[in-house]
């Protein structure tokens, strides 16, 4: 049910032109299987236009604990049909120049998932757009790094993540969602961690060798100034990989491996006003590890807000 006004007057697809999609009674509606993220025109019909293309990956070939990361973007995409385009704070409908690939499909295998995801996200750059992979596990975000690192050397990374996802291997695996931070930062870029609180003592030995900066879940809460901090520790060029466990699991308890002490959902909107403001290029983007709980969607609504949220203030 389609019961919002507004709703007809929503500008998608031409960033700085206008095309005024036709009052929901005129368009057909989709089935729920296709019906697009956040309403907009069928997948890929305005890929040409879009300066954000979502790339669902439903993936979990190497979860170590609670499963269901692969019903992740589905539910997204569900929950997104419901979201405002109304922005209380910017005081209008956001105007989204997004578009979205179909699924992706991935082998178990990761390293060729990651390759696969590589590849996908190396097109969408290629043709001056922005990929936002949404997960599945967050073993995926090796492939999105590297081909952002390929386009733009002097990226640096944001990781929004409870865990610090330094483990030279996993369960016999290098490509584990908990060693991704590991390869990403053997690409020799600069990573900025916050809202960790869950690691190993030889994670924590690396940090200290590496001089990663992490901003620590504790210390965020007790630092006003926390969201300048991190801003400044990134460069011009900005990959942001949102893991939503960063969250606390009492706002967001649909996720594999939840940890307690996390960050707020208004923390979380505070650093990406920051961002937004501080003229820092996102070129890439991911949002990974949520794992539906069937039967209770407040998570899903959550994290399609919170996507809707930043989505709105990239391109302004
Ligand atoms: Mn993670």
């Amino acid at each position: 049910m389609d019961h919002r006004p507004g709703r007809g007057h929503l500008y998608f697809g031409e960033p700085g032109g206008r095309r005024l999609i036709a009052a929901s009674g005129s368009r057909r509606r989709p089935s729920r299987s296709t019906r697009p993220f956040f309403d907009l025109d069928p997948a890929g019909a305005n890929y040409r236009t879009a300066a954000t293309v979502i790339i669902p990956a439903p993936y979990e070939g190497t979860v170590s604990y609670g499963r269901g990361a692969a019903k992740g973007p589905d539910a997204l995409r569900r929950a997104s049909w419901e979201v405002e385009y109304y922005d209380p704070e910017l005081g209008r409908d956001a105007r989204l120049a997004l578009a979205s690939l179909p699924p992706l499909p991935l082998p178990r295998d990761p390293k060729t998932a990651i390759a696969r995801v590589e590849k996908t996200a190396a097109k969408i750059l290629k043709d001056g757009k922005r990929p936002l992979l949404i997960g599945g596990e967050h073993s995926l975000t090796l492939g999105m790094v590297r081909a952002a690192r390929r386009r733009y050397p002097r990226l640096s990374v944001l990781q929004l993540d409870a865990h610090a996802d330094l483990r030279e291997r996993y369960d016999q695996s290098p490509y584990s969602h908990a060693c991704v931070m590991r390869r990403v930062a053997e690409l020799g870029l600069p990573i900025v961690a916050a809202g960790v609180r869950s690691l190993s003592r030889e994670e924590h030995d690396w940090i200290r060798e590496h001089r990663q900066k992490i901003f620590w879940a504790g210390e965020i809460k007790r630092n006003p100034g926390w969201t300048k901090a991190v801003i400044r520790g990134l460069g011009p060029e900005v990959y942001l990989s949102l893991d939503v466990d960063v969250l606390d699991p009492a706002e967001m308890p649909a996720t594999g491996a939840p940890e307690p002490g996390g960050l707020s959902w208004r923390d979380l909107l505070d650093l990406f006003r920051a961002l937004a403001a501080s003229g820092k290029k996102v070129i890439g983007l991911d949002l990974v590890e949520l794992a539906p709980i069937p039967g209770f969607h407040a998570p899903d609504f959550l994290c399609a807000r919170l996507l809707f949220f930043l989505l709105a203030r990239l391109d302004p």
